[in-house]
Formats: C-alpha cells, structure tokens, sequence
C-alpha cells in the first residue's frame, strides 16, 4: 500500500469519523459509506470490523449486520476447497454458523466487492427452494424466506426443479443464479456479529 493511499483512507475516516460523533443517535448512521469505508480499511489490512472476529477470518460488522467467512480460503484458492450444497451447509454448521444470508443491499455490495478481490470461484449461499419449487428460503426447511434478493438480471432462477441452491455468481458481477445443488462451489458462512 503506497503512502499516499494510506494517507487518502485516514482522511476519508476522519471525516466518517466527524460525521458520526456529530449524529445523536447511534443506531442509525450512513451505512453504505460507512461500510465503504470499513472495506478501504480491511483492503489496507487495517481492522475495522467491530463486531467480528476477524483474527478467525470472520468479516463484516454489527452494522452490516452480519460476519462472513471464507476463512480457509486463499487466492490460490482451488476446486478442492468447493462442495456441494449440502456439504457446505454441514461444514458452516460446523464452524458454529450457517451458510450466508444476504438480507440488504448493503450486504449484497459488500459481499460483492469483498469476493471479487479474493474468490475466483461461485459461492454457495443458503438460499433454496429445495422445499417447495419456486419458494424460495435461508437454509433447509426453515421458513425463512427470501425477502431481498439480487437475482441476476434476465431469467434468474432459471433452473426450475433442477436447481435448487443460490450462489453468488463469480462470472455474473455476484448476482445470485440458481444451480444442480450437487454442484461444487465455495461455501461462504455466516455468524451474527457480537
Ligand atoms: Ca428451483
């Protein structure tokens, strides 16, 4: 990171930062800027992600509502670090979370520009209409259904009873597309922030 790119995101936190302190209530700040700027800060390998144990890899915040991991993952990334649905499901579940959501368009952007710097590859996210075609819900069974959605633009989900499993599409700017579950992608997990 050159010296004077550093010096433009301290700037642009500082002014963030001014903003915030000037707000009486902190609940409800500016957060497409500030996620923004959190995302500058984890680019510059400088944290900025309360909420998050991004030490274990997790990112995101309290106010993106949300910590995502591809934790094990690197940009030498490979088809062996990709499963099927249902594995990835078991192996968020694993870690102590569940396979992503993505609630807001606020999620959405983040998880797009994240991903683009780091997972050359299609990301499993929980979404699935594995119960009941075309009803769309976060992780198997729940009743919890898909309220926002960023579909890709055309015929997404296109696949009918074939496909039943969401991703994020690598090739398709990280619009979501409809797969065969037993495709092998990335499987992105999420926990609530702390
Ligand atoms: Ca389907």
């Amino acid at each position: 990171m050159r010296a004077n790119k550093r010096l433009i995101f301290t700037k642009l936190a500082l002014i963030e930062l001014g903003a915030l302190a000037k707000q009486r209530a902190p609940t409800m700040t500016r957060p497409g800027l500030s996620t923004f700027i959190c995302l500058l800060f984890s680019l510059s390998m400088v944290s900025c992600h309360e909420g998050c144990d991004i030490d274990q890899g997790w990112y995101g915040s309290t106010e993106l509502g949300a910590c995502y991991s591809i934790g094990w993952l690197t940009n030498d990334a490979t088809r062996a670090d990709t499963m099927d649905w249902f594995t990835a499901d078991a192996f968020c579940q694993d870690a102590g979370g569940h396979l992503a959501t993505v609630r807001t368009q606020a999620q959405q952007d983040y998880l797009r520009t994240w991903l683009g710097t780091v997972v050359p590859y299609r990301v499993w996210i929980g979404a699935n209409d594995l119960q009941t075609e075309g009803v769309w819900e976060w992780g198997y069974d729940t009743g919890d259904l898909v309220v926002y959605n960023s579909w890709g633009v055309g015929e997404e989900p296109d696949g009918g009873t074939q496909e039943n499993c969401a991703s994020l599409h690598n090739e398709n700017n990280y619009y979501w597309a409809d797969y065969h579950c037993d495709d092998f992608h990335v499987p992105l997990c999420e926990v609530a922030p702390k």
